[in-house]
């Protein structure tokens, strides 16, 4: 496959000022009729003859193309692989083309395809090239109409816009048209059609228009949502509040469909979504997956501005409306939510896995400089770290600056296709800032490492902070220059308090990092105070400074930013887990880490703390997170380690879980609300070290919980306690009976192949191997094969690293599988493959030799082939 590179940028030849298809819907021969208004690009490069027209095109049957309203001759263009190139006498005129699809066939899910007999699609990066002849690229912007014909028993036909037709054809087919008035690219194309049944309501916005809201859902779904429509009206008005941006058009849908490759879709005006993330009922849905949903929904609906009405100019663009919109949903969810908690879920993802993927054979920067498959660069450096990007200029610049800055920003490129470069320079402009330095997050990879000495001279009354950052090196950049970042900083003193900083009254200042190595002063300090460093995560790097065990807990007790309280508590955990993988290693003794639960043991106490931020304090850091923290991991000991400090801190604190579930099981009716979410979280997390001591009576408790059944996330946590710690035959028992109670909902069926795939206890390979035997599973279904395949592989530590390294060659038997239907999520699946190198030498080798045998495969996709190949250079 052929690299793509950002330097070899050009504007598009053509442009489309107009597209008009129609569709005429068949499983295994839609026809699809195109009528495009091509247009030379005054932009373009003018010398010379007319260039030949080049339209992207893939899976597609060509029937006949015509130029205004004569049919082509077959010298005039040609037909290849991936597109039609056509020769071009004038500067404008209509292209005509027709060709026929099989969605039926269709099982990558992009372009046209079904989804339990349902027409939909997805077009973003690339897939409107799978649906007709186009200039598939971000920065061709047209208006479209689409015409839709479909039998009866498709009785909703949607597409972007407003329906402007309806009727039925002669035969009784029925036939309706939609029209889009704002111009777009084709990623954003969408059409829907199905026997659907939709909840209306209503919002006004700012400026006094009533949008009519609308969520289609299979009829069987049409109880689930409620919390989408709620969310969906909470994100209208707090992007009118917080950005100024009011909706445009008069109708904005939703459509629930259960198979799709991601979480949802923006399209103009018909937002797609996976059902997993828009359908929910206390029921059925867990405490997560209703916070998943609010927060998906904003970020689809916020993309209207940060995505569509502004958009790419190319794909490496891409983190210019996913990073921005990021941290648009992020702000939200906070607002809605805890912010604390909030932003550290969102750390915790960083931490984890993108600074994992910064590490390994496919880091690249937020804006990548080369891909050779797009769909694999929609990526957590694009996405969660173009956010932290985003947050750093608002963190630098301060929120008035940043929103002025936005302001500038959607009113100079509205209606065009812009690069990140647009986005930093609006950002400037509108405040008169420097952000020269600044840039180089957008075009340098890797994690920053900070270094932090510190000093103080008590005579002067000066504390002087040196900060020290090296970033290192990746595949294909070496020498990483110094990067300008925002170092929030407070200083704590003997009592536990913040000191005031120069004179003023703040307590918290703003470092403003931009050199290799760096030495901040703070005068009138009156004594040797406690730094509290990098306060709310302000910038996405590895922090190191000395603190010793007494001061984390001093933090862990007295720091006010919950962020840095809870990483107080993450530093005491892994500093415990590092010795006791050394002491597994070699062979030594276990001891148990005593500051740790000494710590612990206060934060349970505490019942002033949000019992949501408690609750992260008492999780330990994921073995996922402490792989990415070791260098030639030895995964048996990190799984050793970390069962031993949990059954430490279960056994050491097991009176006070006890007292505190008992405080917090209050029965009250399921909300889905910041304050009751909190306390289920503790609660659950209380139940779940209550059964790791293995106690009766503590399973009695989980068993009691289960069947009660008053809310999923109560049911869930009960069901995963007793998999994970009770007796096998009861275990057994409970999962049958909730299969049986729940077989008929497909979104609580995948919560329990993903609760069998996950549990180190009982996600053995054999279970899993069983469960893809079961009837529900379905290989052609992402979420399935996500909660199954994804669930052992990703989320199953200690089974998928089996020492006998069978866990690996069963993923790699599925991705070589999964390749052949669904080329995206076979290349994601394969992650976990594709990090040998962090392994010592003998799991190392195993996880190679099972990347050898994909790669060995035979013919792969572009998509696989590009992570596969990348792994293993
Ligand atoms: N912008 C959307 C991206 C997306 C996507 C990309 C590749 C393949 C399938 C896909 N489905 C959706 C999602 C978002 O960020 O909002
Ligand atoms: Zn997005």
């Amino acid at each position: 496959p052929q690299t793509i590179f950002l330097k070899d940028y050009q504007v598009p030849d053509y442009l489309i000022d107009r597209t008009d298809l129609t569709f005429d819907l068949d499983p295994q021969a839609t026809l699809v009729k195109s009528r495009l208004q091509v247009r030379r690009n005054p932009a373009a490069d003018a010398s010379g003859d007319l260039p030949p027209l080049w339209l992207d095109g893939v899976d597609l049957e060509l029937l006949s193309v015509a130029v205004d309203g004569e049919l082509l001759p077959a010298q005039r263009y040609s037909e290849q692989t991936d597109g039609l190139l056509l020769t071009v006498d004038k500067e404008s005129f209509v292209l005509e083309v027709q060709t026929r699809i099989a969605p039926e066939s269709n099982t990558s899910l992009e372009g046209l395809y079904l989804s339990n007999g349902m027409y939909c699609t997805q077009c973003e990066a690339e897939g409107f090239r799978k649906i007709t002849f186009y200039p598939d690229r971000p920065d061709v912007m047209s208006v479209f109409t689409t015409t839709i014909v479909a039998p009866a028993t498709y009785p909703v036909l949607l597409s972007n816009g407003n329906k402007i037709d309806s009727g039925t054809t002669e035969d009784g087919r029925l036939c309706v048209t939609w029209e889009d008035p704002f111009a777009k690219p084709s990623y954003l194309f969408a059409l829907v059609a199905g026997d659907l049944q939709f909840v209306e309501d209503h919002f006004t916005t700012s400026s006094g228009r009533k949008v009519t809201l609308q969520l289609f859902t299979e009829p069987k779904n049409i109880g689930k949502t409620a919390h989408a429509m709620e969310s969906l009206k909470k994100s209208m008005k707090w992007d009118e509040e917080v950005y100024g941006r009011e909706y445009d058009l008069d109708i904005f849908m939703i459509v629930a469909v259960d198979h799709f490759n991601m979480g949802a879709m923006e399209n103009k005006g018909l937002n797609i979504f996976n059902s997993a993330c828009v359908l929910a009922s206390p029921e059925t849905a867990t405490d997560a997956a209703f916070q998943r949903i609010e927060a998906i929904v904003a970020h689809e609906y916020f993309h209207n501005w940060s995505g569509n009405r502004v958009t790419c100019r190319d794909w490496f663009q891409l983190s210019l409306k996913e990073g921005f919109t990021v941290f648009r949903d992020a702000e939200f969810s906070a607002d809605m939510n805890s912010r604390g908690v909030k932003r550290i879920e969102d750390v915790t993802l960083l931490r984890t896995a993108q600074f994992a993927e910064d590490a390994g054979p496919m880091s690249h920067p937020v804006r990548p400089d080369s891909y050779m498959e797009i769909s694999n660069f929609y990526t957590l450096t694009v996405y969660e770290k173009g956010a932290e990007v985003v947050r750093m200029i608002h963190r630098l610049l301060g929120a008035e600056a940043f929103r002025r800055g936005s302001d500038l920003y959607f009113e100079r490129h509205d209606g065009c296709a812009v690069t990140c470069e647009d986005f930093v320079a609006a950002m400037e402009d509108a405040n008169g800032a420097d952000l020269t330095l600044f840039r180089r997050w957008y075009s340098q990879g890797g994690t920053p490492v900070l270094d932090v000495e510190d000093k103080y001279d008590a005579e002067a009354q000066e504390y002087h902070l040196t900060i020290r950052q090296h970033t290192p090196d990746t595949p294909g950049q070496t020498d990483k220059q110094p990067l300008h970042m925002p170092i929030a900083v407070s200083l704590l003193g003997a009592d536990g308090r913040e000191l005031s900083l120069d004179q003023e009254a703040s307590i918290e200042r703003v470092l403003h990092l931009t050199e290799a190595t760096q030495t901040f002063t703070f005068a009138d300090i009156p004594e040797r105070p406690l730094p509290s460093l990098l306060r709310g995560f302000s910038a996405p790097v590895k922090l190191r400074y000395r603190y010793t065990s007494d001061q984390l807990l001093f933090l862990m007790q007295y720091d006010t930013d919950s962020f840095n309280r809870w990483d107080a508590s993450q530093r005491l955990a892994f500093e415990a887990l590092e010795q006791l993988q050394r002491a597994y290693r070699a062979g030594g003794e276990m001891q148990a880490p005593e500051a740790l639960l000494q710590g612990l043991s206060a934060v349970l106490e505490n019942t002033q703390l949000d019992p949501a931020l408690v609750a992260k304090m008492l999780t330990l850091p994921s073995p996922q997170e402490l792989a990415e923290h070791g260098d030639a991991i030895d995964a048996q000991a990190i799984v050793a380690a970390r069962v031993f400090v949990r059954d430490s801190i279960a056994k050491a604190l097991a009176s006070r879980f006890l007292k505190r579930y008992q405080s917090l099981d209050q029965r009250k009716p399921y909300q889905p609300v910041a304050e009751d979410i909190a306390e289920r979280s503790l609660k659950n997390t209380c139940l779940s070290y209550l059964c790791a001591t293995g106690s009766a009576d503590a399973l009695a408790l989980a068993e009691s919980q289960f069947m009660r059944k008053e809310n999923m996330t109560d049911v869930a946590a009960a069901l995963a306690a007793l998999i994970e710690f009770g007796p096998a035959d009861q275990a057994e028992e409970h999962l049958e009976s909730f299969y049986q109670q729940w077989q008929q909902d497909t979104q609580v069926v995948e919560t329990w192949f993903g609760l069998q795939a996950g549990s180190a206890n009982y996600g053995t390979l054999g279970r899993v191997r069983e469960l893809m035997s079961h009837p529900a599973f379905e290989f052609t279904n992402p979420n399935k094969v996500r909660a199954v395949v994804g669930g052992f592989a990703m989320r199953n530590f200690a089974q998928f690293h089996q020492e006998d390294g069978t866990g690996y060659e069963f993923l790699a038997e599925q991705v070589i599988a999964l390749d052949k239907l669904n080329p995206q999520i076979a290349a994601r699946i394969v992650t976990p493959l594709t990090r040998w190198r962090k392994y010592r030498t003998l799991e190392a080798e195993q996880i190679r030799s099972a990347l050898q045998r994909v790669s060995d495969s035979g013919e792969l996709s572009r998509d696989l082939y590009e992570v596969v190949s990348k792994a293993l250079e």
